[in-house]
């Protein structure tokens, strides 16, 4: 009987390495991720060679605008949106922001609006399908 007690120990520690292993496990799957999701990651647009502000923004099936935050300076601006996810998205600006919008851009294709910005601040736009899952984004003007 003393074997069998003495057994007992070790047939837990396996069992608690194990544990401990999988959790490691699972923080480190979870590291990468949340550093590939962030919605801070300013882009600065550039003009390109007919003077527009061009930027793309992708939405995955994470329910996000990749990049989240851009930001322009006052002039005309062209903003694509891709969609290489499953699912259908949009952008709307909120109040006060520009007036153009993409109703609707469905799984594997594109949309492109143009508007004109012209002062500073901060613009927030949202996927109304998927507002709910915090899809929104931000353009930021800033003086030239
Ligand atoms: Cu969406």
């Amino acid at each position: 009987m003393t074997r069998c007690q003495l057994r007992e120990p070790r047939w837990r520690l396996a069992v608690l390495a194990l544990i401990v292993a999988t959790a490691a496990g699972c923080g480190a799957g979870d590291a990468p991720q949340a550093a590939q999701a962030p919605q801070s990651g300013d882009v600065t647009v550039t003009p390109g060679p007919d003077g527009v502000q061009a930027v793309t923004l992708v939405t995955q099936d994470n329910f996000r605008y990749i990049p989240a935050r851009f930001i322009v300076t006052p002039g005309p601006v062209r903003l694509t949106l891709e969609n290489p996810s499953g699912t259908v998205h949009n952008l709307r600006y909120d109040e006060g922001g520009p007036e153009e919008e993409i109703p609707v851009v469905r799984s594997a294709e594109s949309e492109t609006i143009e508007f004109t910005v012209s002062t500073p601040g901060k613009y927030e736009f949202i996927c109304t399908f998927h507002e709910q899952f915090g899809q929104r984004g931000t353009m930021v003007v800033v003086r030239s």
